[in-house]
């Protein structure tokens, strides 16, 4: 399976997350893409290429573009102040507050987040931009070079970035990004897999009145994880989108048994939406020793779960979200392509 995967990730690169009351180093660092990219290598999956540059109108074709603008700014906005530390969102438009949009950053930082553990730091909109690229590198490789299979090792991750909206250690929405430009390049309906221990909350934001493209979710139930208010099982779609989501929030200790019976529902469900592409929000936070979640798989599920979701026999493209457990997280991630790759 090839791999796309740029240096460039490691220009996201900051000190500061608020954990627990407290700031910490981030659980997001640059060592998890390079302990991914050493595991690819030597178990040697295949080749590993560069991503192109997409420039910035596949962004637009989902992302705000104040919300664009706003992140391409933010970090010099924010330094000029004469701030010391990392752009931390403090203030939010909250129920019964205005949603006018600030002028001062402070103000814009609450205006575009929607959690304050994700702090902005020098680079974010640089290694962010990049990593819908390496997305999309992926999604064109699939579609023009009939691939399987293809791994794009992106960083910083997506699937909590809405349309206007960053957190969650997401800015763009790489998974959201590559399944649009599946539909301009002539994908009539592609499905979005999201395996991650979070709830994409972004990805269901931007798809939630579409009938084109189907979003599934399996994650630790909102009433108990992160991101809190998004995530049960009665958000379904909206207009022509209700149906076009499914959520599976599972409990604290979930084991794989019951985690593997969601998901062959929800490969089912895929079958049945007669999507011709799956983008899979692969994060690997639902392993036992996550240092940030409560699920309970252990390393060698993720072998099955590869191995599952190549059953459906569709063009498949992964594309990297969380996943903190430094020492095991190569091995999980890569043992989910193995498992898909049989
Ligand atoms: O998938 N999302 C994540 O792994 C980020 C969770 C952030 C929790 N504060
Ligand atoms: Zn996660």
């Amino acid at each position: 399976m090839i791999t796309v995967f740029s240096d460039k990730h490691r220009l996201r690169n900051a000190k500061t997350e608020l954990y627990g009351g407290q700031l910490v180093a981030p659980f997001e660092s640059p060592s998890r893409a390079d302990i991914v990219l050493e595991r690819v290598k030597s178990e040697k999956l295949g080749e590993v290429i560069e991503p192109q540059d997409f420039g910035i109108d596949p962004v637009l074709a989902l992302h705000d573009a104040g919300f664009v603008e706003f992140l391409q700014n933010a970090w010099d906005e924010w330094s000029q102040t004469g701030f010391e530390g990392e752009a931390i969102p403090t203030c939010w438009p909250a129920r019964r507050m205005s949603h006018r949009i600030p002028e001062f950053i402070e103000g814009k930082v609450g205006y575009y987040s929607m959690s304050s553990e994700t702090s902005i730091s020098k680079g974010t909109w640089e290694a962010a931009d990049v990593s819908k690229d390496v997305a999309l590198t992926g999604a064109e490789l699939l579609l023009k070079r009939d691939q399987k299979g293809v791994f794009s090792l992106c960083r910083p991750p997506g699937h909590h970035a809405a349309l206007d909206m960053f957190g969650g250690y997401c800015f763009l929405n790489n998974a959201a990004i590559s399944a649009q430009w599946f539909r301009d390049n002539g994908i009539e309906k592609v499905c979005i897999l999201d395996i991650d221990f979070h709830h994409g909350n972004g990805t269901q934001d931007i798809f939630y009145e579409r009938e084109d493209v189907l979003y599934i979710s399996l994650h630790g139930h909102p009433r108990d994880a992160f991101p809190h208010f998004s995530g049960y099982q009665d958000e379904t779609g909206h207009n022509a989108g209700e149906g076009a989501t499914f959520n599976w929030p599972m409990s604290p200790g979930t084991q794989f048994g019951k985690w593997c019976d969601c998901l062959k529902e929800s490969l089912e469900k895929i079958e049945s939406f007669e999507t011709e592409i799956i983008v899979v929000s692969l994060g690997v936070d639902t392993f036992e020793k996550d240092p940030i979640s409560f699920f309970k798989l252990k390393s060698g599920d993720f072998l099955s779960i590869g191995k599952l979701i190549a059953e459906l026999e569709l063009p498949t493209l992964f594309v990297m979200e969380g996943g903190y457990n430094i020492n095991e997280l190569g091995v999980n991630v890569v043992n989910v392509l193995q498992g898909f790759e049989g």
